[in-house]
């Protein structure tokens, strides 16, 4: 029988104290993870339906091809495990894993963890149709607080999911923090499957944030349309304009919106915010990686590098680490 219940923490408190933060710090800037409300969901979904969009493709395509060796890595120790998501968006990706795990009748629970509650109510209203078998209970948060419940709530083994290149929303530093913190919240013989974006044709990576209909505009314009809505905003979007580029040097693709004019916008009763034209937003990184980079990243974090399983045009890598 599936188990299965919603852990909602709205913190709507938590987006006001970081917006306030991000809009009066010197360069102003934006924490991506708030993109995904309702609205940036259904944008997201439809970025990822696009052409230029190769990466989700490209998963999708280790996924597909190459799950029954993924699912060898995973059960190479016999033992029950938790199977726990970070950021399992629609799992229409993992979702291959998942039946290959329960074709092989493998003893685990799914904790799929995500930051949109949306998410986490469609994964539990449509996965026990999907796959009537499976033990799941979702969870609603940020990775850490999450991840560590899911800690509190068994002692089997762990075997993490973090795929869609969404390591890539956190910076070079920020990412080797995130890995040392995440293997400090494991054990021996655990594992992490981590899907990176591979550094490669520097206009097909820009393309793929800089789209032709300007969805990914949208996207970004949608978080000051949602400090609008949620925290009373008076954000003008036609007053600003969607900026991505990608430096080949580095790896990181970053976007920003630009203000198209001398503004005033307000939040709330009593903050005002000033824009001078053509002050920037940094919204976001999307950083790539070369193999190498990979390694490092494993070792730095105390991880040991397993396997890395490639789509067919090497454009994507998810990566087998273990503790
Ligand atoms: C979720 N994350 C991996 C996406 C990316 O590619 O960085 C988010 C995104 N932003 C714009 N397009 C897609």
């Amino acid at each position: 029988m599936n188990t299965v219940t919603t852990e909602t923490t709205t913190n709507k408190v938590q987006f006001l104290a970081d917006t306030l933060a991000g809009l009066q710090a010197e360069p102003k800037r934006m924490h991506s993870k708030y993109f995904y409300d309702e609205v940036g969901d259904h944008i997201f979904q439809q970025i990822m339906d696009m052409e230029e969009y190769y990466l989700t493709d490209a998963e999708m395509d280790i996924l597909s091809h190459q799950t029954e060796e993924l699912a060898n890595v995973i059960s190479a120790q016999e033992s029950p495990f938790d199977l726990i998501e970070l950021g399992a968006g629609d799992a229409t990706k993992s979702i291959h894993l998942l039946q290959e795990l329960l074709d092989k009748k493998l003893e685990f629970y799914y904790f799929p963890i995500d930051i949109s509650d949306h998410v986490i109510s469609y994964l539990e209203e449509t996965l026990p149709e999907k796959l009537p078998n499976l033990q799941m209970k979702g969870l609603n948060g940020d990775y850490f607080e999450m991840l560590k419940r899911a800690t509190e709530i068994s002692d089997r083994r762990k075997v993490v999911l973090f795929m869609g290149a969404n390591i890539g929303n956190m910076n070079v530093a920020e990412a080797a923090d995130f890995c040392k913190a995440l293997k400090e919240l494991l054990s021996n013989g655990d594992i992490l499957i981590i899907g990176f974006d591979l550094k490669k044709n520097p206009q097909q990576i820009l393309s793929a944030y800089n789209d032709s209909q300007g969805i990914t505009r949208s996207f970004n314009l949608n978080l000051l349309q949602r400090i609008n809505r949620e925290l009373d905003g008076d954000f003008q979007l036609e007053n600003f304009e969607h900026y991505a580029n990608y430096d080949p040097e580095t790896g990181a693709c970053k976007s920003y919106l630009i203000s198209l004019k001398d503004q005033h916008v307000n939040i709330g009763d009593s903050q005002t915010i000033h824009f001078k034209e053509n002050e920037y937003i940094f919204m976001e990184i999307s950083q790539k990686y070369s193999l190498q980079d990979i390694d490092e990243l494993a070792q730095s974090a105390g991880f040991k590098p397993v396997q890395n399983f490639f789509d067919e045009n090497q454009y994507f890598v998810d990566a087998v680490w273990k503790v």
